[in-house]
């Protein structure tokens, strides 16, 4: 992980807190040629048109962080996304590379709502309750490396959006029980979409006694869902999905599985944001969809697809995505050094790797 004194500085140099934007992209695009391959700009679909504009390639976290190490010619990734994707890349990239991020104060609400210690004391009071060998921790890709780690140390492994029904189903051929952490809403929703009992499915409060569960509940329960949730995309609401089947009849509504299961429920479809980009790309011209997620995609996507009508369900912005920004962009291509380098050391890393090394597997 990056260290204190590698972080950016707060003021940038005077020369790139001057400079207009189009002077800003000029330059960018300039100093990255004289990298050629060498760099690789990455960015994720939540970023700014500004900024996906620049990248070699856009895509989810784990397309992003996989990616990296297949880039032969590339030494510098350039990841313009936030912590927890960079630091994925960081794990997974090749020892000849070095992954910089622009924005380090980028983080994800999400992420932070299970920390090291919680997710330890909670392991260790279910641990009192049931067979802690026949649980499997799962944890969302939108998670610190800690979790990552931890997963890796119980036989555990992550998830992402698209394949969370997978590692469900694949953590169940050797577990009894999950513990799902730390997002609830694509916990709930993907045990929805595979059909679970509700009451084989509960919640832990990570700050109440006990998760704030009966004890028998937690011993029927097959999955345990960590209360947790992404600000951004708990702003959707089924009046919303309602008001735009008034507003655009005949549309479809799809909704990232971050939502809340009514939101999924009211929809036509949920899915991550690859496929998202999927649903728009495969319907047919002249179809109106409604789309719950970072507006900055959705926007994009209406850009790219004018044959389609492409509206957001509303408007919803991720504050941390939006900390990449041309200038510390600009700043980290040109001094290229020792700073906004991400690192994440050993075993830390390897247990991390070893989580998602096994969700790869996962066919
Ligand atoms: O993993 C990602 O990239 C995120 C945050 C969402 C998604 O659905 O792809």
């Amino acid at each position: 992980m990056p260290q204190d004194d590698q972080w950016v500085p707060l003021l940038l140099p005077s020369e790139i807190r001057r400079m207009n934007r189009e002077t800003l992209i000029h330059e960018i695009r300039e100093i990255k040629a004289q990298y050629k391959d060498k760099m690789a700009i990455l960015a994720h679909h939540y970023q700014k048109d500004e900024i996906v504009e620049l990248a070699d390639k856009r895509g989810d976290s784990l397309e992003l962080a996989r990616l990296s190490a297949k880039l032969k010619e590339a030494k510098y990734i350039i990841f313009c996304g936030v912590a927890f994707m960079v630091e994925t890349a960081a794990i997974l990239c090749r020892e000849d590379q070095k992954v910089y991020f622009p924005a380090p104060n980028a983080g994800c609400p999400l992420a932070d709502m299970a920390g090291e210690e919680d997710v330890k004391r909670v392991w260790d009071e279910l641990a009192r309750i049931v067979d802690i060998q026949k649980v499997i921790p799962i944890t969302y890709i939108n998670s610190p490396t800690e979790i990552k780690t931890f997963c890796g140390e119980r036989e555990g492994i992550t998830c992402t959006s698209s394949n969370a029904g997978k590692i469900v189903e694949w953590a169940f051929q050797t577990g009894d029980k999950i513990l799902f952490m730390p997002d609830e809403n694509l916990g709930r929703n993907t045990c929805n979409s595979l059909g679970m009992p509700r009451e084989e499915v509960i919640l832990w409060d990570p700050s109440l006694e006990g998760g704030g569960c009966e004890k028998e509940a937690i011993k029927n329960a097959r999955v345990i869902l960590w209360k947790g949730y992404c600000p951004i995309h708990l702003e959707f609401t089924v009046q919303q999905v309602k008001m735009a089947r008034e507003n655009y009849p005949g549309c479809k509504v799809i909704v990232h599985p971050e939502c809340l299961e009514e939101v999924a429920n009211a929809s036509d479809a949920t899915g991550s944001t690859s496929k998202i980009i999927q649903y728009v790309e495969e319907s047919p011209p002249e179809s109106t969809i409604v789309i719950g997620t970072e507006s900055n995609l959705v926007k994009r996507l209406a850009r790219e697809h004018p044959d389609k009508t492409i509206v957001e369900l509303s408007h919803s912005e991720c504050p941390d995505m939006s900390r990449v920004t041309l200038r510390n962009l600009h700043f980290v291509i040109k001094y290229l050094g020792d700073f906004n380098v991400v690192e994440v050391e050993e075993p830390m890393a390897g247990h991390a790797r070893l989580a998602l090394e096994r969700m790869l597997n996962v066919k």
